[in-house]
């Protein structure tokens, strides 16, 4: 179909199923400007609770689609396809968790809000990048049990004092890691206006040079602090600032940077969703309880 009929047609099921989409911010550009909601996938979750809608097509990846199924377990929650997935959130398994647990019984587990549900279920409370030292800082224990990722980890050590075991052992996002010192020195050369927005998943030396260290959500508050911006995050980030601030510049750190899961999603899929009602997110009613019990907790806690 051609790419005007697509759009025609998802906005007519739209209409039938009564459906909105939300995309996260590392969509591609052509789904970013369908959306009617953008977002990380917090914001996104939060505000699936008040839209009036009876399905939610979920451009994001699979943890995402289904924390908007946890907090929304009445709506139908879509995933375009079944290969948007997140290889951080895979790599922490229960076994992980199970056997930490075995070795610091007392200390609580916290999970990065990039995991499975799953996993989530296992978890005392959830956080997200902005929020995570303050929780960790704030829970009655000295040992804390945390994943997936290492860098925010090592993040919540250095800001809490505290010691963070991390589940596991070397869990990372492949695309943030990419960032290296030497594009932190090209950025500077190239760009010597430039102050530099770095999302916490990203190595700690890079975090280091960082003007600013935000979750996408915290990128789009931040952004109007400054004129010209390098972004080290996944590269679309920058096609959604650039529509938000037109008057600003914002370059992405590298070109490819980008991440296979959250690309995995074209109109063609979003049409098909809509279309056949798939992929439906069905999160098993005993792990979505233990897992929004986390969740929830973080929520109070923030
Ligand atoms: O998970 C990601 O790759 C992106 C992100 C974000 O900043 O949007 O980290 N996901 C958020 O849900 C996590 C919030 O701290
Ligand atoms: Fe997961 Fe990294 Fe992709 Fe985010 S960018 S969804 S953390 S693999």
């Amino acid at each position: 179909m051609e790419i005007e009929k697509l759009i025609e047609e998802i906005n007519r099921l739209k209409e039938e199923r009564n459906a909105i989409i939300m995309a996260h911010n590392y969509q591609l550009p052509e789904i970013q400007d369908i959306a009617d909601f953008l977002g990380d996938s917090l914001e996104l979750a939060r505000k699936a609770v008040n839209v009036d809608a009876d399905v939610i097509v979920f451009a994001g990846v699979d943890f995402m689609a289904e924390t908007a199924k946890i907090l929304n377990p009445e709506k139908t929650v879509l995933l375009p396809t079944r290969r948007a997935t997140c290889a951080m959130a895979n790599m922490l398994t229960i076994k992980h968790i199970v056997e930490a647990k075995k070795k610091y019984p007392d200390a609580p587990v916290v999970l990065y809000v990039n995991s499975s549900a799953e996993a989530k279920a296992y978890a005392d409370v959830t956080v997200t990048s902005a929020n995570a030292a303050k929780i960790v800082g704030k829970l009655d224990s000295d040992v804390v049990i945390f994943g997936p990722d290492k860098n925010l980890a090592h993040h919540v050590a250095k800001v809490t004092g505290k010691k963070v075991i991390p589940v596991p052992p070397n869990g990372h996002c492949y695309v943030h890691r990419k960032f290296t010192l030497e594009d932190v020195e090209r950025a500077r050369k190239l760009y010597p206006n430039a102050k530099l927005m770095v999302h916490p998943e990203c190595e700690p030396e890079v975090q280091e040079q960082a003007d600013i260290i935000v979750s996408t959500g915290g990128m789009i508050k931040r952004a109007c602090e400054h004129d010209e911006w390098v972004v080290f995050t996944e590269r679309e980030m920058t096609y959604r600032l650039s529509k938000l601030y037109p008057n600003k510049k914002f370059y992405p750190a590298r070109n490819d940077a980008t991440c296979i899961g959250m690309k995995a999603i074209t109109l063609q899929h979003i049409y098909e969703s809509l279309r056949d009602m798939k992929y439906q997110i069905e999160v098993p009613a005993e792990i979505a309880e233990r897992a929004r019990k986390a969740i929830e907790r973080m929520l109070e806690m923030s």
